[in-house]
């Protein structure tokens, strides 16, 4: 062993034997290998390291080929972006998926009637945004490729029930999320535990605020939680809130819609492509075939922040609602 490791090398290799997945050890693995110093004396160690990552990768690329250990929770991404229901049992995490898109997921009085992560598409002005429903964090039964499910969402919508202390329910999620090196952005991380592997923005629903009598509930809860995270009352029951839950995400997610126009033809407003907010004309090329990419020679633009038709260059900056014409 090299004598000369920083610090940061023994609070790495602690993270590595503690990972529990094959995901999460290849995660803490590369973090290891990056606290390691490059010279004479640690290259053996560094071999080391890379024999083991490299390992486990193809492990991992096996169980994928063969399809034998094909988990199911693993779900395929569909759309722009996956975001994730989560939440103590019995909240209404299903109820909510079923009534903000078509899929079916059981919903029932006893708490764990989900037992795998199921999709399904949530329609949010002219798109759609995938929402997975998951089985409960719960102290009592916890799966751990949840979590790596729970790692790689690009948003998470974390639902508790407002008639059954909210409160006590947010920080036990939080807490087992945090035992997982999971954040949600927003939690003031304390600097001893500034490492997390993954820090992912969030909503919380505050569910079964199903009509008026429940509001002072709500505002007692907003009052305890301040401005830690973004929240919003709604009801999966009544449908409260649903529609400005579509729009609240659509902005925190940061997309924007851009619509194809062909030369000498109208632009087709049916189906938009999903960007994310900032890209550009050349990011749009690539998104409506590679091979408008390399060949694009010019670019007319209609929109709010344009001329009608304005020729723009492969740089310009788009905005939601925007039709752009590619000439190749
Ligand atoms: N009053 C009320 N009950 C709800 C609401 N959403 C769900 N429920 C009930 O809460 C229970 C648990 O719902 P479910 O969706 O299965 O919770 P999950 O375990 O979080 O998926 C069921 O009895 C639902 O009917 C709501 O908005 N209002
Ligand atoms: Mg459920």
């Amino acid at each position: 062993m090299p004598t000369n490791l920083p610090p940061e090398y023994f609070d790495a290799e602690e993270r590595f034997r503690d990972a529990k997945s094959p995901q999460e050890k290849i995660v803490c693995l590369e973090e290891l290998l990056s606290t390691v110093p490059k010279h004479k004396g640690t290259d053996k160690l560094r071999a080391d390291l890379r024999r083991k990552l490299s390992k486990l990768k193809a492990g991992l690329e096996t169980a994928k080929k063969t399809g034998r250990h094909k988990s199911v929770y693993h779900i395929e991404r569909e759309g722009p972006v996956q975001v994730l229901v989560i939440g103590a049992p019995n909240v209404g995490k299903s109820a909510l998926v079923a009534a903000l898109t078509h899929a079916t997921p059981k919903v029932s009085e006893y708490p764990f009637t989900t037992w795998t992560p199921a999709p399904g598409m949530m329609a949010v002005r002219d798109i759609h945004i995938q929402l997975v429903d998951t089985p409960p964090l719960s102290e009592e039964h916890i799966e751990p490729e949840l979590f790596n499910l729970v790692r790689s969402a690009d948003f998470l919508l974390l639902v508790v029930d407002l008639q059954s202390r909210p409160l006590v329910q947010i920080d036990s999620v939080i807490a087992l999320l945090d035992t997982h090196r999971i954040a949600l952005e927003g939690t003031r991380a304390d600097p001893a535990k500034s490492q997390y592997l993954a820090v992912i923005p969030c909503l919380v629903l505050a569910n079964k605020c199903d009509d008026e009598a429940w509001d002072e509930e709500f505002a007692v809860l907003r009052e305890l939680i301040g401005e830690r995270w973004p929240l919003l009352p709604v009801s999966a029951a009544s449908h409260r809130n649903l529609d400005r839950l579509g729009e609240i995400l659509f902005e925190r997610l940061e997309l924007m819609r851009v619509y194809c126009k062909l030369p000498h033809k109208d632009a087709d407003m049916g189906a938009p492509f999903v960007l994310k907010k900032g890209g550009t004309v050349l990011d749009f090329a690539g998104k409506v075939h590679k091979d408008f990419v390399e060949g694009l020679t010019a670019a007319r633009v209609w929109g709010p922040g344009v001329h009608d038709g304005q020729h723009v260059g492969r740089d310009h900056v788009l905005y939601d609602g925007d039709i752009v014409e590619l000439h190749v």
